[in-house]
């Protein structure tokens, strides 16, 4: 187990909107203001989804080319393009910004019902943004959000079309995937290949409680908008970086610290420098 923890922040996402959280981070300054903050309190890889002035989501270049400039004005966090987007995109439409040449992108290993919705990734799609990512240099992360999706992981692994080590991210508590109980964190972490590194994501108010997980079991975490708007029932956290903090703390009570930015890249083996 790593004493350092990894620690990522999902400041955007593609779902939650300004109604339901005032803070969320929406133009280029806002989005690169919000990810320093989180990066200041210890947060090292920035999942990063776009969207327009009015809050739609979008994948589209010039959005990311402006939140990941503003982004890497500000703080040198690991920059993470989703690839999932918004449910219902076209995929050429999630992948377009990986010309962009963000060190890491995520590659979800599914489909699944997604709320009202369904989140598709046939494996066609997957080969797609599979094979895009590798045409501009990303580290792929595998997102898992059932079981399905670990047995399409195995699969894939066994037929050599991804190589352990790898990073997964569990997805938990998307309503119709897999639940965010300690059981299926459990389930998860136990199919990872030896050597590669996982995260949580728990979603809604089981963020904290699978972040203490992880961190306790020796997983990395990660929090934001995009998993969860309440700093405490009833209380909209103020920003992103609130949840970093909390983490720290949790982590540091059991001996965990927060990694940084050149320890991250080690632990997930990424190229030194970017
Ligand atoms: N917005 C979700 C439908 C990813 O970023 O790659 C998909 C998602 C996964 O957030
Ligand atoms: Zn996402």
């Amino acid at each position: 187990m790593s004493d350092e923890l990894l620690i990522t922040v999902a400041a955007v996402g593609a779902e939650v909107t300004r109604a339901q959280q005032p803070n969320l981070p929406l133009l280029p300054d806002e989005v690169g203001e919000e990810y320093r903050r989180a990066h200041d309190a210890g947060a090292v890889i920035g999942h990063i989804h776009g969207r327009r002035p009015d809050g739609a989501p979008t994948q589209d270049l010039e959005t990311f080319r402006a939140y990941s400039t503003a982004i890497r004005e500000r703080c040198p966090i690991i920059q993470q393009f989703s690839t999932g987007g918004a449910v219902g995109m076209e995929v050429e439409e999630r992948i377009e910004a990986l010309s962009l040449r963000p060190e890491m992108a995520t590659l979800t290993l599914g489909t699944c019902n997604f709320g009202e919705d369904v989140f598709e990734n046939s494996l066609p799609t997957i080969r797609t943004i599979l094979e895009r990512i590798r045409k501009f240099g990303a580290a792929p992360e595998l997102e898992i959000f059932d079981d399905g999706m670990l047995a399409t992981a195995d699969t894939l692994l066994a037929r050599g079309i991804l190589t352990a080590p790898v990073h997964f991210q569990f997805v938990l508590g998307v309503r119709g995937a897999a639940a965010a109980t300690p059981e299926n964190l459990i389930h998860c972490s136990r199919s990872v290949p030896a050597g590669c590194t996982w995260t949580v994501a728990g979603i809604g108010r089981r963020q904290t409680a699978m972040a203490t997980m992880a961190i306790a079991m020796g997983g990395h975490v990660r929090v934001g908008f995009e998993d969860n708007i309440y700093y405490r029932k009833g209380e909209l956290a103020d920003t992103n970086a609130r949840f970093v903090e909390r983490v720290v703390r949790i982590a540091r009570e059991v001996g965990r610290e927060p990694a940084d930015v050149a320890t991250a890249r080690r632990l997930l083996r990424l190229p030194a420098a970017a």
